[in-house]
């Protein structure tokens, strides 16, 4: 080591890597420990925004942005304070490969139709109304439903309710752009007109459980929502069984054409922890955003507790210890995304149970949430 360290502060190696930089070349006996790392060590950091700072922001955006004024999507996105060093804008960056947003709509309101390369997915969370029209079927929204929008569909938003709705988008963002495959298109009008019946993916797929016969060759999205009763249906069918040590009962938002995960890139589940229920910890390479749908409690992330309660929003990086704590003795319900699939299909995706203390952390600090 200590033959290692001399090496490396030595004037002649300080001065040759100096000259290096100059004809834009590198090292790679300086840059080796940071560029490959034992294991992963993300620059994403956990992180966790009240909803009570989320809305009131929200709120203030209403006069702030309007459609006529911005032409786009009143959405405030989650930018994870590890990855502002990304550019531009951070990417936008919840992890390190994906996005997610907050977005709100006002009776009376067009988000225009577009297409995209990135994949995107919504949560509804506030209010009724609004529908989303993809690829010309108009999907109307109710809370607790799971929308998808994979990547190349014609989408926008119209809300024809009176309270405003709100709900969650998570969409590939940094990972498409840090590979280069974006690509944009506004729709020639400013939304699409309906060529389909309204809601018809979901009757047509039973919401998810079954195939009509004569369609089953697997396609990109034969099923545009997951209504929220058959989500709640389907945990309640879970409950006699023993939870998930990591994750109680939890279940993934599925294609119904070929059983992968819903959305190509981006995994999402509904997770219950009943009440006082308390996971073991693990950790996994790929990484995960959550919204608390209902319910208090706290995850400890790699020994620091984030408490939560309905509305907030929080962030497990890759490869972090996390175990999930149901301080209540309601369920609580936690909807999450993850970057699973992309983890997977570059052969990445590996996982760890913490074996310490019977599987549980210990706590080493709190985190302090930024208030309005
Ligand atoms: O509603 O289509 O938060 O295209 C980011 C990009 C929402 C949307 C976002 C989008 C949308």
């Amino acid at each position: 080591m200590a033959e290692a360290n001399s090496f490396f502060d030595s004037q002649e190696v300080k001065d040759f890597n100096k000259e290096l930089e100059r004809f834009h070349l590198g090292p790679l006996w300086n840059a080796i420990p940071q560029l490959m790392p034992h294991q992963p060590k993300p620059q994403a950091v956990p992180y966790l925004w009240k909803w009570q700072s989320i809305n009131a922001k929200l709120k203030e955006a209403t006069s702030i942005f309007t459609p006529d004024r911005g032409g786009e999507r009143r959405a405030i996105y989650l930018q994870n304070p590890g990855l502002y060093s990304r550019q531009p804008w951070g990417w936008a960056s919840t992890t390190q490969t994906l996005y997610a947003a907050v977005q709100l709509i006002q009776q009376g309101e067009i988000a225009p139709s577009h297409r995209h390369t990135q994949n995107a997915l919504r949560f509804i969370t506030h209010g009724e109304g609004a529908y989303t029209i993809v690829q010309g079927e108009r999907i109307f929204m109710e809370e607790g439903d799971y929308l998808i929008t994979p990547m190349g569909l014609w989408h926008g938003h119209e809300h024809l309710g009176q309270e405003p709705m709100i709900w969650m988008d998570c969409l590939d963002i940094p990972f498409a752009y840090s590979v280069g495959g974006t690509f944009f298109e506004p729709y020639p009008d400013r939304i699409e007109k309906p060529s389909i019946p309204d809601n018809y993916s979901a009757q047509k797929y039973g919401g998810g459980m079954v195939r009509p016969i004569g369609d089953r060759v697997p396609s990109i999205a034969p099923l545009g929502a997951y209504k929220w009763a058959r989500t709640q249906a389907a945990l309640e069918g879970l409950r006699r069984f023993d939870p998930d040590p990591f994750d109680g009962y939890a279940v993934e938002y599925i294609n119904p054409s070929n059983g992968l995960t819903a959305n190509p890139n981006i995994a999402a589940w509904m997770q219950l922890l009943p009440g006082g229920f308390r996971s073991k910890a693990h950790r996994h390479t790929s990484s995960t955003i959550y919204h608390v749908f209902r319910g208090s409690g706290y995850t400890i992330i790699n020994g620091v507790r984030f408490d939560w309660s309905k509305g907030d929003y929080f962030v497990v990086p890759n490869w972090a210890w996390h175990e999930h704590v149901n301080t209540s003795s309601e369920d609580a319900l936690l909807f999450s995304t993850s970057d699973l699939p992309i983890m997977e299909k570059m052969n990445y995706q590996r996982q760890e149970a913490y074996e310490p203390n019977n599987g549980h952390q210990e706590v080493t600090g709190e985190f302090t949430p930024v208030l309005p």
